[in-house]
């Protein structure tokens, strides 16, 4: 049987990831309340969590041509045959249920064994639930932005790229735990940009990719390597936001550069418009 080309095995994951994105929305009613387990970051899971990490595997992990699953919310890669790793965050900003506000969910698709670095990647995405549901795929050197609404998928934009001209910022991490030079950068950007920040980070990237700016989850006294995962955060996003015309940083060198040493690692995320990231790594310097 002639084996299945990468480019067709990225169509069947965007699309079982799009058909899938409606019924996680929908079966957040019910499942927001927490289990008494941790995630392997130390992380309190929400029954939501563990539910769309089931979902999203048996989903993924029948695609012909997938190889692996992995996700943030369990220890260990799944074995699933031959072909691409997909890694996912499959509720992030899931603290944000409680509260009832914007979460998403996160994909790598990487033609290598995870951990596995940005250069391997073939595509990533994120779907965000937000007043609406929307889908951002970046693969073949573009980045579409679609509207999800049961089996439908209506195309929003073609080649999106952030704007030059930047308007938001969003940094995470309490700000007496911001190292001082990273504290001057942000005294500069508060003078410049409008502060924009949900806690879930794709809510907060898509307002960067919407309007240009800035999000940042630094490096911080108290945890060196900030706090989001290098696989399922780190490096999808640096890879959509970078397809996007933007930069993606760790605080001196691009995140799909950064050489994974284990498969729930933390890195420092800075992404959006380029100059930004430019002078943060010169004040980072
Ligand atoms: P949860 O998935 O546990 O809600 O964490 C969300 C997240 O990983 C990322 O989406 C946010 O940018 C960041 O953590 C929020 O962290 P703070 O709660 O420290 O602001």
């Amino acid at each position: 049987m002639q084996e299945r080309s990468t480019g067709t095995t990225v169509d069947a994951i965007v699309d079982v990831i799009a058909e899938t994105a409606p019924e996680i929305r929908q079966g957040l009613v019910g499942r927001r309340g927490t289990v008494d387990e941790e995630n392997p970051s130390g992380d309190e899971q929400v029954e939501a969590d563990v539910w769309a990490d089931g979902l999203l595997e048996d989903r993924l992990s029948s695609i012909d041509g997938v190889g692996q699953y992995a996700s943030e919310e369990r220890p260990d890669i799944a074995d699933c045959g031959e072909g691409v790793a997909v890694a996912v965050d499959p509720l992030d900003g899931s603290s944000n249920l409680k509260s009832n506000n914007a979460m998403g969910t996160i994909f790598g698709v990487y033609d290598a064994e995870l951990p596995a670095r940005g250069e391997d990647l073939v595509a990533a995405g994120y779907v965000l639930y937000g007043p609406v549901t929307t889908m951002l795929v970046a693969r073949d050197g573009a980045v579409h932005e679609y509207e999800l609404s049961g089996d439908e998928r209506g195309v929003i934009e073609r080649d999106v790229t952030i704007p030059d001209d930047a308007v938001v910022y969003g940094f995470g991490g309490r700000v007496p735990d911001w190292p001082d030079d990273f504290a001057a950068y942000v005294d500069e950007v508060e003078d410049e940009l409008k502060l924009r920040y949900g806690g879930a980070m794709i809510a907060d990237v898509n307002q960067v990719v919407t309007y240009g700016g800035i999000f940042a989850y630094p490096a911080l006294e108290s945890a060196p390597n900030g706090k989001l995962r290098l696989q399922f955060e780190g490096i999808p996003i640096g890879y959509v936001i970078e397809t996007a015309g933007g930069a993606s940083s760790d605080g001196s060198q691009s995140l799909l550069s950064v050489e994974p040493t284990e498969l729930h690692q933390r890195v420092p995320v800075h992404v959006g418009s380029q100059s930004y990231i430019d002078r943060l790594e010169s004040a980072l310097d």
